[in-house]
C-alpha cells in the first residue's frame, strides 16, 4: 500500500462512458456535426473544446453549458432565441440511440470487471447516463454489467458530476460508511472531481490528452486499464502479467487474450523516427483501422509483422519480429494517433506504399514521456529485446505461421 492511500479499499465505483466503454468518439462525431449545424462558422478546435469540457456531465447539463459557451441559437440566426438544451440533446439523442450499437468496450475492462467480480469486490456503477439510455448503450455488450452489485444512473440524483451526489449514492447502495474506502476509476476531469468531493479515492485513465486537468482531482492516474494495479490500493493483483525472467519483474508483458491483426499500406510518419531516433517505424493509417486500433490500449506491443516488400516465401522475406507503438507518442506531443512498428530486420530501403501485415500479440507498457531523446530511444531498445524474448516462446513464436501475415501478400 502506497503511502498516500493509507486506507485499504473496500469497494469500488466505477465510471461508464469512457471507462469501460467507449463512447467519447462517438459523442464527438455526433455531437460535433450537431453544432455545426447550428453554427456553420464554428471552427474543430472550439468545437472539440466545449464537448471535451463537459465530459463526464449528464447529457442535459452538458448541452445547456454547450450552448452557453458557443453562444448556440436557433438555426443559427444571430437575433433569433437561443437554442434550449432540450432542444440540442433532442437532435443529438436521435442519432445517438441508433448508433450506440457500434460502440465497444475500453480496452481493458471486461479483464478488470472480471477481476473484481472472481475476488468478489464490491463494485458499483455511477453513470452520468440517464437509465432510459443506459440498456441502448450497453446494446452490444449486455452483459457487461452482469456482476455489478448496483448501477446508479444519472437521473437519480438531483445534481449531477462534477457535483459529489452520484458517488454517495452509490456509497449508500452499497452499504459503505467510510467512502474514503471507496477507489473510483474516472475517465474525465469532472467525474474525478466529483468523486473527490464525495471522499473518495480517485484513479484517473484520462480519455483527454491534456493531463493538467486532472491535477488535484485524481490520487492516481493511469494511462489504460491495462496498467492499473488494484494491489496499489490493497485490492487483489492481476495475475496474468508475466515476468521476462521468472523472478525479476522490471521486464514483464501481458499476453493478449486475442491477437489483433492488421493490415494496410505503409504510410508516411512524421519523418522522426529513423532521422532522430535510429529507429525507423513503418506507419499504418488508423483512420481504416479504428476497430482494431481501439481495440488497443495506447501503449508499446510485440508481435510478428510481414511486408510485401520482399517475396514472403523468400528465406529473410518475413514474417518478421516486431515491436510497435500505438498512441500519441507523448515525448513528441502528436496531435494524431499513430501506429508504428518498427521490424526488427535489416530493410535494404523504404518500403511505402507496400502492404503491411500485423499480427499483435502481447502488451509490454503504457507510452511514456521521457526527459532526453537518449532515454527514449534507449527505452525503445529495451522494448525490442522484450520482444525478441517472448517471441522466441513457443505461445508467441507459433503465430509466425499465421496464414493472415502472408496469403496474398505481393510488392506493388
Ligand atoms: P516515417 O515518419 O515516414 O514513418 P521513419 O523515419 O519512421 O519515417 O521511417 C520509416 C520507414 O522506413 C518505413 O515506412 C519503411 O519504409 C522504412 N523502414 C526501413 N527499415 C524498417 C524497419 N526495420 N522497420 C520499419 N520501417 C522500416
Ligand atoms: N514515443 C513516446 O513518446 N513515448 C514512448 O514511450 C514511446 N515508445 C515507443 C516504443 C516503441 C517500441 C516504438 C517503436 C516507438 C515508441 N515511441 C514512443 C514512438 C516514437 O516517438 C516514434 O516512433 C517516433 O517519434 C517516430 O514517429
Ligand atoms: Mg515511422
Amino acid at each position: 500500500m502506497p503511502p498516500w492511500a493509507p486506507v485499504k479499499i473496500t469497494h469500488v465505483i466505477l465510471d461508464l462512458d469512457g471507462t469501460l466503454i467507449n463512447t467519447e468518439q462517438l459523442v464527438d462525431e455526433v455531437v460535433g456535426a450537431v453544432l455545426r449545424k447550428h453554427d456553420a462558422s464554428l471552427d474543430t478546435k472550439s468545437i472539440r473544446n466545449a464537448i471535451e469540457g463537459v465530459r463526464g456531465m449528464r447529457p442535459l447539463d452538458g448541452s445547456r453549458i454547450i450552448i452557453e459557451n458557443l453562444k448556440l441559437r436557433k438555426d443559427g440566426a444571430a437575433d433569433g432565441p437561443a437554442l434550449t438544451a432540450e432542444e440540442l440533446l433532442a437532435e443529438t439523442e436521435v442519432e445517438l440511440n441508433g448508433r450506440w450499437g457500434e460502440v465497444n468496450t475500453m480496452p481493458g475492462a471486461e479483464r478488470l470487471l472480471a477481476l473484481l467480480r472472481r475476488h468478489e469486490v464490491p463494485t458499483a456503477l455511477a453513470t452520468s447516463t440517464p437509465a432510459k439510455y443506459l440498456s441502448a448503450k450497453l446494446v452490444s455488450h449486455p452483459n457487461l454489467l452482469e456482476h455489478v452489485a448496483c448501477v446508479c444512473t444519472g437521473d437519480e440524483v438531483r445534481r449531477g458530476k462534477p457535483d459529489p451526489s452520484i458517488f454517495l449514492l452509490a456509497a449508500e447502495r452499497l452499504g459503505v460508511d467510510d467512502p474514503s474506502s471507496c477507489l473510483v476509476v474516472e475517465d474525465t476531469p469532472l467525474g474525478c472531481q466529483a468523486a473527490k468531493a464525495a471522499g473518495m479515492r480517485v484513479l484517473a485513465v484520462p480519455s483527454i490528452q491534456n493531463h493538467d486537468l486532472y491535477g488535484g482531482h485524481a490520487d492516481e492516474l493511469c494511462r489504460s486499464l491495462y496498467d492499473v494495479d488494484p494491489a496499489r490500493w490493497g485490492l487483489p493483483a492481476f495475475d496474468d502479467w508475466r515476468e521476462l525472467v521468472p523472478g525479476m519483474s522490471l521486464d514483464r508483458y501481458l499476453p493478449l487474450t486475442t491477437p489483433i491483426r492488421m493490415r494496410g499500406p505503409v504510410v508516411k510518419g512524421f519523418g522522426r523516427g529513423s532521422k532522430m531516433l535510429g529507429i525507423p517505424t513503418a506507419n499504418l493509417d488508423v483512420a481504416p483501422l479504428k476497430l482494431q486500433a481501439d481495440a488497443l490500449a495506447p501503449g508499446i506491443y510485440f508481435g510478428w509483422a510481414a511486408v510485401a516488400k520482399e517475396d514472403p516465401r523468400d528465406v529473410g522475406g518475413g514474417p518478421h519480429r516486431m515491436v510497435m507503438s500505438i498512441g500519441w507518442n507523448p515525448f513528441f506531443d502528436n496531435a494524431k494517433k499513430t501506429i508504428e512498428p518498427w521490424l526488427l530486420h535489416e530493410f535494404g530501403g523504404d518500403f511505402y506504399d507496400q502492404e503491411l501485415r500485423l499480427n499483435v500479440l502481447g502488451y509490454i507498457r503504457p507510452e511514456a514521456n521521457f526527459t532526453t531523446l537518449e532515454d527514449l530511444v534507449k527505452r525503445i531498445h529495451r522494448d525490442a529485446e522484450v520482444a525478441k524474448t517472448c517471441l522466441a516462446l513457443e505461445e508467441f513464436a507459433k503465430h509466425a505461421d499465421d496464414p493472415f501475415l502472408v496469403e496474398g501478400l505481393v510488392p506493388n
